[in-house]
């Protein structure tokens, strides 16, 4: 599925583990916010926590994506302590149990360092590791690192969000970001872009980055992206809650697979991994004589 004569890399590597970017592959969502821990306090937290790692690996995630810190408007700002008291113990007990690659959602970089340390393969910074040594000790590291757009902060980003040109100014910032882990000594097979649906974006915006995905490739790295349930499904459905979203979001993960994404964040894996076999075995039908 790679374009003819094209230098995009083939494998993703993430700290020793290989991730095939062939045929597109799954990033289950974990989330450790106080809402787990809201019934039964912290080792309840940690066992579901687990419990669903492992039900995301049955069910075909190859990367599983922990994250502490909450990206919704108006959500109170996290501490350090805070954050790694959430996360830290859930990446250890994933990376001890479950054959899979860990990716880090945080933007801290006390927490990748701790992570990475704790056995995480992947840094994924909605802040394209734009703090201060974030770069730095990504560097430092064996993992993969992805880079996401957002156009101002999670606090603002969803007040009158502006572009000339949306896809065009995602793939410039993405462009500047990806120069800048070059020059930091990670090579790009090892780098992820990311558009960042949602983050300081309108639905217009949404649908002009979906409709053109096919050109972040273009950039010579792989490319991710997370659709899963997000408002822009739930506009399109008639304002759908989060839990009315699944085959909205299933379509939307497939019209970003066959443009290329290699990628998919997703809440629902299951349902996600058949309509992407779907997908996969249409583009890899062979040419016509
Ligand atoms: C319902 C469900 C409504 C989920 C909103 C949401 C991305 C990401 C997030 C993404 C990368 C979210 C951490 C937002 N989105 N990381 N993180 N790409 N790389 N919202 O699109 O899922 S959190």
């Amino acid at each position: 599925m790679v374009p003819p004569g094209s230098t995009e890399p083939v494998v993703l590597e993430c700290a020793g583990k290989r991730l095939l970017l062939e045929r597109p592959s799954i990033m289950g969502v974990l989330n450790v916010t106080p809402d787990s821990f809201s019934d039964g306090g912290w080792y309840t937290a940690l066992d579901k926590a687990l419990q669903r790692a492992s039900e995301m690996v049955a069910e075909g995630a190859d990367i599983i994506d922990i994250g502490g810190e909450s990206t919704r408007p108006g959500a109170p700002a996290v501490s350090v302590q805070e954050e790694l008291d959430r996360v830290l113990p859930v990446v250890k007990r994933v990376a001890r149990e479950l054959p899979v690659t860990i990716s880090i959602d945080t933007s801290k970089p006390e927490v990748m360092q701790a992570a990475l340390r704790a056995g995480a393969g992947m840094i994924n910074d909605i802040r394209a590791l734009q703090a201060p040594d974030a770069l730095a000790i990504a560097a430092a590291s064996r993992a993969s690192v992805c880079l996401m757009h957002m156009q101002g902060t999670p606090a603002t980003m969803q007040v009158e969000p502006y572009y000339e040109d949306v896809v065009a100014e995602v793939k410039a910032f993405l462009a500047g970001r990806i120069r800048a882990c070059e020059a930091a000594g990670i090579r790009r097979d090892r780098i992820l872009i990311d558009p960042g649906f949602g983050f300081g974006k309108t639905l217009e915006h949404n649908l002009l980055l979906l409709k053109h995905l096919g050109e972040f490739r273009q950039l010579g790295a792989a490319l991710l992206v997370g659709l899963s349930r997000k408002s822009m499904i739930g506009k399109l459905l008639h304002d759908a809650p989060p839990g009315e979203r699944l085959y909205g979001s299933l379509a939307a993960a497939v019209i970003a697979a066959w443009q290329g994404a290699q990628i998919l964040r997703v809440h629902d894996v299951g349902a996600t991994a058949q309509a992407l076999q779907v997908c996969a075995a249409v583009m890899q039908a062979p040419a016509r004589p």
